[in-house]
């Protein structure tokens, strides 16, 4: 098999034009990412077993923008992909999802009507339906970024995918999927702290999540209280994803990208945000570095502040932030 990296170029369903690294396989260019691991992605032709088929092509040219070409869904898919490795890499200097320099597969069209995406450790690969009556890939590059993140957490914490260890497990991957999103910074995708505001999950042009108050999806925790290890772990992971929102952009009304926010706080008080650059770095050090497959709400707090430490020193205004944000999702 021949490899020659090739500049190719992609229509996809959220991301729209983009440029896409393809391998030229004699007359063939393939949606393999030699300069990013091998990743690559496949068709999985709404089935469900198996690796799928390589999207591969003599143009070069991949997607018209539609779900009506099985391509669009795989741009998306392989730029999410890129994209998310590009950030891992930029930001933290982790050489992909086991910072071993493999690249992960991402499968399409998989299954009829699957209103999901996943990641598995199985395969190493996330794979995306197509949402109801085979017409609504959920290809969007937040999710993509969550679902590669949940390869990152099994990596490293490796937190129990239940109870609080496993709230956290699902905010650490809203929160990358989250940064991704930030990081693509595309104009057909204002970036936002909202999960899967493009894919429509519910059909009323709702996000499937809310970050700076995760209570407006109707089922998940703004604050911690003993309880909350009992929720699904979609909704327990409210408590940190709203912690994230806070050191990042503080409490109150904000207009950001024309997202408008309106983030409480448990104890009524008002918080300044650090930002989320800072905030994402405090997070995967707590993630990479402190947090065990067993770590809780109180053990998160605690490894925030040993990260902030870390990075930005004892009693520094980031240190105290993150003490300040915990206490406003009454993590004490
Ligand atoms: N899309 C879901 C997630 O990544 C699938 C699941 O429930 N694990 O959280
Ligand atoms: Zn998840």
């Amino acid at each position: 098999e021949k490899i020659e990296t090739a500049a190719g170029t992609g229509t996809g369903i959220f991301v729209g034009q983009v440029p896409l690294n393809t391998n030229q396989n004699g007359s063939q260019f393939e949606l393999k990412d030699t300069g990013r691991g091998g990743q690559s992605t496949t068709d999985m032709s709404n089935g469900e077993s198996g690796s799928g088929s390589l999207f591969a092509n003599t143009s070069n040219s991949f997607g018209d923008g539609t779900n009506n070409n099985r391509e669009s869904a795989a741009v998306d898919a392989q730029f999410g992909a890129a994209t998310t490795w590009d950030f891992y890499k930029n930001t933290f200097g982790r050489n992909g999802i086991r910072n071993d320099g493999v690249g992960a597969l991402s499968r399409v069209h998989y299954g009829s009507n699957y209103v999901n995406a996943f990641w598995s450790d199985d395969c190493f690969c996330m794979s995306y339906g197509d949402g109801n009556n085979n017409s609504a890939p959920l290809t969007e590059i937040d999710v993509a970024g969550h679902e590669m993140s949940h390869g990152v957490t099994a990596a490293t914490a490796a937190l129990n995918y239940s109870g609080e260890s496993g709230g956290l497990n699902e905010a650490t991957s809203d929160i990358m999927g989250t940064m991704v999103e930030w990081y693509a910074n595309l104009p057909s995708n204002p970036p936002n702290y909202w999960i899967g505001e493009l894919i429509n999950l519910r059909g009323d042009g709702s996000p499937l999540r809310y970050m700076d108050q995760p209570s407006k999806d109707g089922s998940s925790a703004d604050y911690w209280d003993p309880n909350v290890g009992n929720l699904d772990v979609h909704y327990s992971s409210g408590v940190a994803n709203h912690f994230f929102y806070l050191l990042s952009e503080g409490s109150g009304a904000k207009s950001i990208n024309g997202f408008d926010y309106n983030s409480p706080t448990a104890d009524g008080s008002s918080l300044a945000g650090i930002g989320r650059d800072k905030a994402a770095q405090i997070w995967y050090r707590a993630l990479t570095v402190y947090f065990t497959s067993t770590t809780d709400y109180a053990g998160a707090r605690a490894a925030t502040l040993s990260a902030a430490s870390d990075l930005y020193g004892a009693n520094s205004a980031e240190y105290n932030a993150v003490a300040a944000s915990w206490t406003a999702v009454n993590v004490n």
